[in-house]
Order: structure tokens, then C-alpha cells, then sequence
């Protein structure tokens, strides 16, 4: 075993400190599993596999946190502060419990406070084991309160995290592409690595917010990498074991081209009938050595990854293909929206990127079988710090869609930057693209939009999925902070409906819990100062009024405003001495408004309704041009600047005033590592502000309005 296949043996516990335990592990704790070994492992209504390996996890949590404060495990009969049980005869909805969905492993629970004693029910383990971290998130409020009798669904059937993880370190992208947070933790050394320990503690982190699905590998599928689909596979199972622990299933992303590539075929299309026994042997071999295997993720014809199109097909041809191979193990595909010219000539101003996933997609709505999801990016570009949401979530009623969001922040200050994500996830899972009264995109991803076919709405819809920002670094993230990221995607998948500051608040109450379970108040607020508002704060110094993409080229960090502006990408401004933005309208732009519903194709279209935080993904407007705030353009480019570097350095201070509480109550090596970030975010937010504000006055020539200092 090389060095680089030695894990840290102690990376930082995130949300879960032993503090975090306190209330419940203080108490008298129960918990009643059936054998699940041996002839009682297919009961009904439990999970199909893993349920020993979750019911042990379970026993091994109360053990760990009664151990770590003093409580204790007891019989079920000995009347226990909290009991937990597994009841398969409760998997029907006339207990009031969710049942569980063929491809939803954690229907949820029940939770009843009785003079305050606690029962948590379930039908699978895993959804006991969400039921456990659910009172754990509580803390001292489980046990107290008035009498209660509630159930706790996930609002979706799939909840799934994405790893852009390479085997092999790829001389571009590294090992993780687009990863800010050290090596992978599944792989090193070119194979899957000897010590799982660090997944298993990543999949226990993930349970506590209710996530349930990896997949563990980059949509990009090098040569490499294609072969864990055949080859690896052993060692795929050994990741499944390390992740079915926690109730957690493995996913692999596939290679379109793999019956080629790896099959030796003349052929990858998807009509013909040995690509399709090809893929069928596939499927068949991979659910033989992974029971629970959850499906295939698939990035086809994108950015150059292999696809349909080769052979005159289209993206449905290409999904069916491998939905009729897994349809007989019960699994999922989810296939990409992802899809647009990335070899656009920037002379042209007819071909638009924003179009691109619904011109390609929408006509195909209805023809995608049922075990498809097709996974949509929140919006039509690319991740961009403000853009506006996906038409496509409002164009395919009869296609289960997903929405997909980047917790990894590649255009969000890449994890050197505080930036709390939730707030944008949430107004993306929140807009209404038929209006007020209309459904939401969280419910179109639930299978509740209008016209929902009946299969969409019988699945449940698509679910959501992420990519995921976690590495091999001491604090899983990179910055500590982005932490908070990845717990309020997990917690938004299990209810969108979430507040952006109560999930915060969760996180710090969990994160910076002391060993007596509590959190000191000015941690909790400085931590609410810091994050709350981040994520505008870094759209204020890097992306005004919807323009995105001014970063450099390649690695996409800090500022270049005409980096991309001709280039292949289609990701253009198109700022000249009189004005910026992209006209997307009807009337005149490349005509991308009309791919919304009434009433957004309208209130984009036009100059006077269109929110001012989109003017410029929308319109092409003169500098001078007066926003609804009353500021013109370019000055709100200088005063947005200069606001976001000076909250910055409010930030900074807001921390620095945590110092006398360290490592009392923020561990000194947590503090240490959002210093050296929160520096590097003030020096980089400096940069953004003098190069686009200089930028704006070389082009425009209008003044900043204040005479602040302009280079
Ligand atoms: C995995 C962006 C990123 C790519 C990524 C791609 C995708 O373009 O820059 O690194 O590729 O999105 O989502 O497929």
C-alpha cells in the first residue's frame, strides 16, 4: 500500500461531534430490529439488501453516543427515553407512513412524543436510521415540547449526490474535476482505495441529512474510468459495502460509447440489437455483484462525451437503450440535459446556449421511459452564480426531471470563498414558472407539475441531485464553511420547503456543538453574519445583473471579463462602448423568453417588468439605462463593488471577533482554516471590483457618481 492510499484517520466530524450526540446520548435509548440475517433478510417491505448491515449501524449509533454521554442501550420494555423501531407491517399508508417507492430505499418515519418519551417508526431500516438523526438534529427538543404525532417524508423518491471523482488523475482536471477539497475519497493510486473508512463516514454524514443515493464517479468517463462499469466492479462492491452502511446506493456514471470501448463492438447505437444484449450483460453483471446497485448516470453528446447522435439517434433512443438494461433490477437512469454547442462561433448572435437543453429536449418530452430521469441543470447555462431557471423544467410534463445543483463551487469562489448556496437552491426549487398560483419547480421535480403524466406523478417525478463538494481534505470541503453547503443540499432534498437560515442554524446547532450538546451564542450568530447573505455577497463583487462567465478561462477562478467573450462556449456578454447583455427576446434577441410559460415569456420579454437581477441574461441595454432600483447600470456595477468587497471586510471582522472564544468553543484548527480563506476571499472580492469596475469606466466613460477610486 502506497502512503497515498493511507486516508487521515480522523477528518474533521463535520455535524456529527460526539457534542451532537448529547441529548440523545445521555438517555435511555432502545431499539427494536428483527434478525435480519439469515431467512427474515427479505421481509417484506424492508430493504431488499442492506438492511442487516443499516440495523447493525443503528445499534452501533445508540452504543456510540449512550458510550460518549453517559446514557444507555435498553430493552425496549424498560420504558426508554427513546425507542426506535422497525416496523415492516408499516410499510402500507394506513399507519400514515409514506410507502416506500420501488426506487425510494427511505419512505420515512413516524415520530410520536408521549409525556416526553420518544418513538421513532419505520418501515426500512434506513428510513429508521433517517428517523434516528432526525431526533439527534433536535437535540434536547425531541424529548421536550407538547404531545406530537408526525410523519417525515422526503418530498423526493431520489436524492442523489454526483462525484466528478477520476481514478486516475486526469493532467487537466485533476482527480476531481472541478474539486476543491484535496484528492477523491474513493479513489488513489489509479484504483479504488484500500481504506474505505473515510466513505463510510461519509455516507454516515449524508444519512444525517437523509441523502441516499452516490454516484461515484465524473460524468466525464475517461478510458480509465469506463472499466469500472466491467473490470473494477469487485471493487465497486467494496465502495457499495462502505456506503450501504449508512443506507446509501451506488450509482456509476457510464460511457455511451462502452460497448465499443469496452465490449469490442463495431457499434454503439443504441438500435442495434448486440449494443443492446451488450448493455443488458452489463446491467446483468453489475446487479449480480451489487444487489442494491441504484443506475447509471450518463452525460451523452455533451462537451464531446459520446452519444446517440453518432448514429442518427436521439437522446431517447440513447436513455431507452440503457433503461430497458437496468428495468429488470429495478434501476434508474439518469441521463443529462446538459447539452449545447460548445464549438459556437461568437460572430454568430442567432445560436444561443440558454436554448440549447430545450431545443434539444422538450420535443422528445413523452418518449422517455419510465425509469428515466433526465437531469436538468438549474439553469440553461451552467451553474452561473445568478441565471434564470431552466425552461426545461416547465416544458416536459411526461418526463421524469431532476433538478440538478452544484454544491462543488466552481463558480461560486470554489470553496475559498464563504459562499451558503441554500438561498439560491432555494429560489430555484421555489420559482413558479406558471406564476403565483402555479406549481413550483419543487413540485415538478416531486411528479406534481401540470400535466404530469401518470407515470411521472406514480414515481414520484425525478428528484434532485448535486454535485458533490467533498475530498479527501481534513475538513472534508476545503473551507470549513462550505460544509454548511452540503448539509443544506441534503436537508433541501428531504424538504425544499426548508428555510435557508433554520437549515443554517441546524448545521452551527450540530457543527459547533459543544461536548454538553450546546453552542455558543456568538459563535451561532458571527456563523449567521458570516454565511446568511453570502452567496449575494459574492454575486454583488463577481456577477452584476445576471451576467456570468467573466471568469477566467479553464480553472474559473477569479475575474476576466472578456476571458470567455470569444471564445467557442457561447457564454458572451457582449459588452461594447454603449452597453451589455445578451438580447434573449422574441422581438429581437435570439428568442429564448419564449421557451418559458405565460407568465414569465412575457415578463421577461419586457424591458420593464424583467427583474432587474436578470436585466442583463435577458436584454442588451445601454449603460445609462435606469434600473427599477432607480440606479443606472454602470453604476450599479461601481456600487455593487464596492458594497460587496466593504461586506466582505465586515466578514472578516465579524470572525476575527470569535478570537478570544478560540479553541474553546471554535476549534483551533477550524479557526485557522476560515482565517487563511476569508483573507484570500477579501484579496480576490478586491480584485473582482478593480478589474470590472475599471473595465465598465474604460468602456462606458461614465464616472462613478461618488468619485470612489477607479483605475
Ligand atoms: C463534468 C461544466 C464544468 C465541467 C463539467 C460540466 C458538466 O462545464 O466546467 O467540468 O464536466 O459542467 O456538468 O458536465
Amino acid at each position: 500500500m502506497s502512503s497515498e492510499n493511507v486516508v487521515d484517520a480522523a477528518p474533521h466530524p463535520a455535524w456529527l461531534p460526539d457534542g451532537a450526540l448529547a441529548a440523545v446520548g445521555r438517555r435511555r435509548v432502545a431499539v427494536v430490529l428483527p434478525d435480519l440475517s439469515g431467512p427474515a433478510r427479505g421481509i417484506p417491505g424492508a430493504d431488499p439488501d442492506g438492511s442487516a448491515d443499516v440495523a447493525s449501524t443503528l445499534r452501533a449509533e445508540l452504543e456510540r453516543a449512550t458510550t460518549a454521554h453517559g446514557g444507555d442501550v435498553v430493552a425496549p420494555d424498560a420504558s426508554p427515553d427513546l425507542l426506535l423501531a422497525l416496523s415492516p407491517e408499516l410499510s402500507g399508508g394506513e399507519r400514515g407512513i409514506p410507502r416506500a417507492r420501488p426506487d425510494n430505499s427511505g419512505g420515512g418515519f413516524r415520530f410520536v412524543r408521549d409525556g416526553g418519551r420518544v418513538t421513532v417508526t419505520a418501515a426500512t431500516a434506513t428510513a429508521l436510521l433517517h428517523g434516528w438523526f432526525h431526533v439527534v438534529r433536535l437535540g434536547e427538543a425531541a424529548f421536550r415540547g407538547p404531545d406530537a404525532d408526525e410523519r417525515h417524508a422526503p418530498a423526493f423518491a431520489l436524492r442523489v449526490l454526483d462525484h466528478w471523482d477520476n481514478v486516475d488523475v486526469h493532467p487537466v482536471m485533476g482527480q476531481v474535476e472541478r474539486g476543491y477539497s484535496g484528492g477523491s475519497i474513493f479513489y488513489a493510486d489509479g484504483r479504488v482505495r484500500d481504506d474505505l473508512s473515510r466513505v463510510t463516514a461519509y455516507a454516515r454524514l449524508l444519512a444525517a441529512t437523509g441523502i441516499d443515493r452516490v454516484c461515484i464517479n465524473n460524468v466525464n468517463v475517461h478510458a480509465r474510468e469506463a472499466r469500472l462499469l466491467t473490470d473494477d466492479l469487485p471493487e465497486v462492491a467494496r465502495v457499495a459495502a462502505a456506503l450501504r452502511t449508512y443506507g446509501v446506493r451506488t450509482h456509476l456514471a457510464v460511457s455511451f460509447a462502452a460497448p465499443m470501448t469496452l465490449g469490442g463492438l463495431p457499434t454503439s447505437d443504441p438500435l442495434d440489437d448486440d449494443v443492446r444484449a451488450w448493455w443488458r450483460a452489463a446491467a446483468d453483471r453489475v446487479w449480480a455483484t451489487i444487489p442494491d446497485f441504484g443506475g447509471f448516470v450518463v452525460k451523452a453528446d455533451s462537451e464531446g462525451q459520446p452519444g446517440p447522435f453518432a448514429y442518427g439517434r436521439d437522446h431517447a433512443d440513447g436513455a431507452n437503450l440503457l433503461a430497458d438494461a437496468v428495468a429488470p433490477h429495478g434501476g434508474v437512469v439518469h441521463w443529462r440535459a446538459f447539452v449545447y454547442d460548445h464549438t459556437q462561433d461568437w460572430r454568430d448572435r442567432s445560436t444561443d446556449r440558454a436554448r440549447a437543453a430545450y431545443d434539444h429536449f422538450a420535443p422528445l418530452d413523452g418518449r422517455f421511459a419510465d425509469n428515466v430521469v433526465v437531469q436538468v441543470k438549474h439553469g440553461p447555462i451552467d451553474f452561473q452564480t445568478r441565471e434564470a431557471v431552466s425552461p426545461v423544467l416547465a416544458g416536459m410534463p411526461a418526463t421524469r426531471l431532476a433538478l440538478e445543483l452544484q454544491v462543488t463551487q466552481e463558480y461560486t469562489g470554489q470553496q475559498r470563498h464563504a459562499c451558503y448556496l441554500a438561498p439560491w437552491w432555494s429560489e430555484n426549487l421555489g420559482f413558479r414558472p406558471w406564476g403565483e398560483d402555479g406549481a413550483a419547480v419543487r413540485d415538478v421535480v416531486a411528479g406534481r407539475g401540470p400535466g404530469a403524466a401518470a407515470a411521472v406523478a406514480a414515481t414520484g417525478g425525478g428528484g434532485i441531485a448535486a454535485v458533490s463538494n467533498v475530498g479527501d481534505d481534513r475538513f472534508w470541503t476545503g473551507h470549513p464553511l462550505a460544509q454548511a453547503n452540503l448539509y443544506a443540499f441534503g436537508r433541501l432534498a428531504w424538504d425544499p420547503t426548508l428555510a435557508p437560515s433554520t437549515i443554517l442554524d441546524e448545521w452551527i446547532g450540530l457543527t459547533f456543538a459543544g461536548p454538553d450538546g450546546a453552542v455558543e451564542p456568538r459563535v451561532r450568530d458571527v456563523l449567521h453574519a458570516v454565511l446568511d447573505d453570502s452567496w449575494r455577497t459574492y454575486e454583488s463583487y463577481t456577477a452584476p445583473l445576471g451576467v456570468g462567465f467573466m471568469v477566467r478561462p479553464g480553472h474559473h477562478y477569479g475575474p476576466d471579463v472578456d476571458g470567455y467573450e470569444y471564445t467557442p462556449w457561447g457564454t458572451y456578454h457582449f459588452a461594447d462602448r454603449d452597453g451589455i447583455g445578451v438580447d434573449r427576446t422574441r422581438a429581437t434577441g435570439t428568442g429564448f423568453t419564449g421557451q418559458y410559460p405565460a407568465p414569465w415569456r412575457d415578463v421577461y420579454e419586457d424591458l420593464a417588468t424583467c427583474p432587474d437581477e436578470l436585466l442583463l441574461f435577458f436584454h442588451h441595454v445601454p449603460y445609462t439605462h435606469v434600473l427599477r432600483s432607480g440606479v443606472t447600470v454602470v453604476q450599479h456595477v461601481y456600487d455593487t463593488h464596492f458594497d460587496g468587497v466593504e461586506r466582505v471586510r465586515e466578514a472578516v471582522a465579524a470572525w476575527e471577533s470569535l478570537a478570544d472564544l478560540v479553541p474553546a468553543a471554535v476549534p483551533a484548527d477550524v479557526d485557522a482554516r476560515v482565517r487563511e480563506r476569508l483573507a484570500e476571499q477579501l484579496r480576490s472580492a478586491v480584485e473582482w471590483r478593480d478589474q470590472l469596475n475599471t473595465y465598465f469606466l474604460r468602456k462606458s466613460g461614465v464616472p462613478d457618481a461618488h468619485g470612489r477610486t477607479i483605475y
